[in-house]
């Protein structure tokens, strides 16, 4: 997947195995649930309700996102299509493939969203700009 083919319709819910007894829920993710090696992990916590996260796209990085607790809205464009995804079940997370705008709303109190992403930190991965997305992608 790259930056320029990726569409909204590459984002998928993936489900993430749940191992379940008396005592609790336990789920895990392996190489088999997400499609890349996990270089970084961090994760968003105490996110106001009013609060608007993300807003830009990468250009290389795949993430998944996990709602480990609450919930919260990923808005995702490719520059045509839009759609919004509620994200509310700790063993259902998000796959972010390269080439896609995401606007994270919506925070219930308490949400703490963990992302797995497939690279370091790199500034220039980002895409901060939306007139200057739309256009690498119309490209
Ligand atoms: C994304 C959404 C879901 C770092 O120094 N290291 C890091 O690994 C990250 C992710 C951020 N930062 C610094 C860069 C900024 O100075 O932390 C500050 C806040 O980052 P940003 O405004 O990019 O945070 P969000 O929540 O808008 O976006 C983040 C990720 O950057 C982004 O890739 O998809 O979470």
């Amino acid at each position: 997947m790259t930056l320029k083919n990726s569409t909204v319709d590459a984002v998928s819910i993936v489900e993430i195995p749940k191992i379940k007894d008396t005592r609790g829920n336990l789920s895990v993710i392996e190489n088999d649930v997400i499609p890349f090696d996990i270089k970084r992990v961090y994760y968003l916590y105490d996110v106001p309700s009013d609060a608007y996260r993300g807003g830009h796209a990468h250009k290389e990085l795949y993430q998944f996102l996990i709602p480990l607790s609450g919930s919260f809205d990923v808005i995702i464009k490719d520059g045509k299509n839009i759609k919004s995804v509620t994200l509310n079940k700790p063993n259902k997370g998000l796959m972010i493939v390269p080439g896609i705008w995401r606007e994270l709303e919506n925070f219930s109190s308490g949400a703490v969203c963990l992302v797995l992403a497939s690279e370091v930190y790199d500034e220039d991965d980002y895409i901060r700009d939306y007139d200057q997305f739309k256009l690498l992608k119309s490209r």
